[in-house]
């Protein structure tokens, strides 16, 4: 992206001379990476959407990640901090487009440097907009840059926005559409319309003809809007983050501009396409960075004989989309995977937004899943931050069954009554060790008004470290999204450990060959067994055999180090054996190097693949089939439709590549 040369925006900036209708809107907002370097590191997060002609992108090119589209810079145009002049390119990845509506998007990245206590605007503007019904001409889309440092001694991070690239509006109908707001430091916002040429260009509320009953809540950050004429608008609308309830200088102001579509039809159904599930619309969805999400979408059509023309989204990076299939048990409802994979650039809520089109042209409310990335030593958790008091920590006897977590004054939490787990997790391997879900094992997770107690009810293994860690949602339902909504997740947090015990058992035979010994309690089984064994033993503890391998391993550890916990009626024994142990430790160290390897190697590949799924699985498992919390819409649609697989045939899908 910053290898882009200063030849290649020359031959941009002639065509933006000869042709000037490409531009079809933007997001622009930032965030203080790194709070530590000075000067500080601001990231710019972006988000523009072109004319498709002009980058036409292709679902490969998505994949691969590496198809630039836009042309022009984002500069800093007055009362700037030192040395920055140009901030940065708008050039970035196509993240989705769609060519029936005649987009292309994309979302990209930059950091720049900017001294502490700086207050500017980064301004992105050129001509022009494409006609447009009212308004229209230059563009400028402006973000405020304010890097003072806040009260909690944190820096700010601007709230991001996320729109569809364009909603489609059929006339005389009343929309209530909302702005789709994400703020990472759970600050207050408001959603106000732009109003100065730098923020807005041709398209400030000032320069627009719009019919009078359109309507913004700054509060809500929902607009009221009932079209009359067909054709495009362009709205401008500045999102506004502020310290705390009563505050009113702004932290920052993000800008959001998108398109309206005004159509019409003389097909009078006008019941849009509806979301419908698995993951409710709104929830917040928590994975960590590298974690891949599969999510299955399924959108119905509403109107008889209409088929899904098209799905309009708005897709952070790092996601691709399946092809969309028709429900064989219920042709109106049409399916689409989507696979999302966590980059640690995208810490904190990442909204992926979209909407089917019908046939006759009517576009459902924009449905969002809120995807957010969570770094475990990041957790904005009130609990976590302000480190409650919680224990025991350290050394604890094996049977230990008491754990306690003190809220801090003025918090209390009560009992969700969605699933989610407190985790007891062996450190060595990050496994869970036992599981318990705080809606459903009432006997072992206890809410009280000041604190958390968790009732284990297993014998931990000797010597091992373990620590605590809590799901999303063990204090708030993640559907909230708030702050204390957030896991605690952090291996350091809550750690424990048991005291090693010597081993009770005396290994009778010294045997490597490949027959298991049955006639003694202990049998030796081969290196090929150990491999195996010592694999599954951090996930199943059951059968002796492995229990036995783990002894044979782990005393030759201890013998290494020193054993810390010397039962005196048993040294006699381990005296005793001692030459025998040391003729294993002998043989099994001859052998053990390789093998050693490849176990190490199995464990990490199975880690990386398939520990993080569990937490995906439960997060789906505890949403329901649900419809999206109504239509938005104010004209009264009865939404008491049903499926009716046996009406209407139905049209070949149109594929959607996007
Ligand atoms: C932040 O900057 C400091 C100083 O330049 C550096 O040591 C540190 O690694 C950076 N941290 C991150 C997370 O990049
Ligand atoms: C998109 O660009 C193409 C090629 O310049 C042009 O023909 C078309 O009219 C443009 N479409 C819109 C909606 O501006
Ligand atoms: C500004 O840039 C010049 C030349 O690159 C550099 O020497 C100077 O240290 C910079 N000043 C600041 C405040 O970054
Ligand atoms: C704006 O929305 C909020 C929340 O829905 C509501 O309480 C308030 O009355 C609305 N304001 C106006 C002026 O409609
Ligand atoms: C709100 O924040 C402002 C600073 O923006 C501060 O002066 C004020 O005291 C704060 N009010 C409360 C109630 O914390
Ligand atoms: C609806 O309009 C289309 C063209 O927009 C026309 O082809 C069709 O005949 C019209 N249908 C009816 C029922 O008027
Ligand atoms: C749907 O299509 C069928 C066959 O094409 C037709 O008989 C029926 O009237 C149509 N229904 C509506 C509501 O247009
Ligand atoms: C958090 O609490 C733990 C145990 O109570 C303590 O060891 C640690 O120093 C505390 N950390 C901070 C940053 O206060
Ligand atoms: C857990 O420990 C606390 C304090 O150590 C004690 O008050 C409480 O009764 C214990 N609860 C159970 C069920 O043992
Ligand atoms: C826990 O595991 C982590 C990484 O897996 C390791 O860095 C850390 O030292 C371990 N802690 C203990 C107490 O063993
Ligand atoms: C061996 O197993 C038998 C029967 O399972 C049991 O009675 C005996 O105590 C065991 N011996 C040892 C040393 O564990
Ligand atoms: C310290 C140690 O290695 N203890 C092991 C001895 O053997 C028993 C089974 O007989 C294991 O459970 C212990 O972990």
């Amino acid at each position: 992206m910053k290898s882009i040369g200063a030849s290649v925006p020359v031959f941009f900036v002639l065509i933006v001379v000869v042709s000037c209708s490409h531009f079809r809107g933007s997001m622009i907002t930032w965030r203080v990476k790194n709070s530590t370097s000075n000067p500080l590191v601001v990231e710019i997060l972006q988000r523009h959407a072109w004319n498709y002609s002009w980058w036409p992108c292709t679902t490969g090119q998505i994949t691969a990640g590496n198809y630039m589209i836009g042309s022009g810079s984002i500069i800093c145009p007055s009362g700037c901090p030192l040395n920055i002049s140009t901030i940065g390119s708008v050039v970035i990845p196509c993240t989705g487009f769609n060519q029936i509506e005649n987009y292309v998007s994309g979302e990209g990245r930059f950091t720049f440097r900017v001294p502490s206590n700086s207050l500017f605007r980064a301004v992105f503007n050129s001509s022009g907009w494409f006609s447009l019904v009212t308004g229209g001409g230059a563009w400028s889309v402006a973000t405020e840059i304010n890097t003072y440092i806040r009260p909690s001694g944190r820096y700010n991070q601007a709230p991001i926005v996320t729109m569809l690239p364009i909603i489609r509006l059929r006339r005389f109908l009343t929309y209530n559409i909302n702005i789709n707001v994400a703020d990472n430091d759970f600050d207050r916002y408001t959603c106000i319309w732009s109003n100065t040429s730098q923020e807005c260009g041709g398209v400030c509320r000032s320069a627009l003809a719009l019919p009078v009953t359109t309507f913004l809540n700054e509060t809500s950050c929902v607009l009221r809007f009932r079209p009359v004429t067909i054709g495009y608008y362009a709205l401008a609308f500045t999102v506004l983050d502020f310290e705390n309830d009563t505050s009113t200088s702004p932290l920052s102001r993000v800008p959001i501009q998108l398109i309206f579509n005004v159509w019409d039809s003389n097909i009078t159904c006008s019941l849009p396409p509806l979301y419908i599930g698995d993951v409710p619309a709104n929830q917040c969805i928590f994975l960590v960075p590298g974690q891949v999400i599969t999510m299955v979408l399924r959108i119905q059509i509403q109107c008889p004989n209409a088929t899904l023309t098209s799905i309009i989204g708005v897709y952070p990076a790092g996601f691709t989309q399946s092809a969309t299939y028709t429900d064989p048990y219920s042709p109106t409802i049409h399916i689409f995977n989507v696979y999302y994979t966590g980059n640690s650039n995208q810490v904190g809520q990442n909204l992926f937004c979209f909407a089917g089109v019908d046939s006759i042209g009517n576009q459902g409310d924009a449905a969002c899943l809120r995807l957010t990335v969570q770094i475990a030593q990041d957790s904005l958790n009130s609990l976590y931050v302000r480190n409650a008091t919680r224990f025991p920590m350290g050394l604890v006897s094996k049977y230990q069954s008491n754990w306690t977590l003190l809220y801090p004054t003025g918090i209390t939490y009560a009992r969700p009554s969605t699933d989610a787990y407190v985790r007891f997790k062996i450190n060595s391997t990050g496994q869970d060790f036992v599981t318990y879900d705080v809606a459903k094992q009432t006997a072992n997770v206890i809410y009280q008004s000041d604190r958390f107690v968790i009732l284990s009810s297993v014998v931990f293994n000797p010597g091992e470290y373990y620590y605590i860690s809590l799901d999303p949602g063990v204090f708030l339902p993640i559907a909230t999204c708030l702050r204390d909504s957030m896991g605690i997740i952090d291996s350091k947090f809550w750690t424990f450990n048991t005291p090693s015990e010597p081993n009770t058992t005396v290994t009778t035979s010294t045997s490597t060959t490949t027959t298991t010994m049955t006639s003694a309690n202990r049998t030796v089984p081969t290196l090929q067994t150990i491999i195996t064994q010592t694999t599954q033993t951090t996930q199943t503890k059951t059968t002796t055999v492995i229990t036995t391998t783990t002894s044979v391993l782990t005393t030759t550890k201890q013998l290494n180090a020193h054993s810390s916990f010397p039962i005196s009626g048993i040294v006699g024994i381990i005296i005793g054996s001692m030459i025998l142990i040391v003729l294993i430790i002998y043989i099994v160290k001859s052998i053990r190097h390789m093998p050693t390897k490849q176990l190490a190697n199995t464990d990490l590949s199975s880690d990386a693949s398939e520990e993080p799924m569990p937490e995906v699985l439960q997060q789906h498992l505890i949403t329901t089939r649900a419809r999206t919390q109504g239509t938005r819409r104010s004209a009264a649609y009865a939404l008491d439709n049903f499926f009716s697989p046996h009406s209407a045939t139905h049209k070949t899908l149109v594929s959607i590549e996007c």
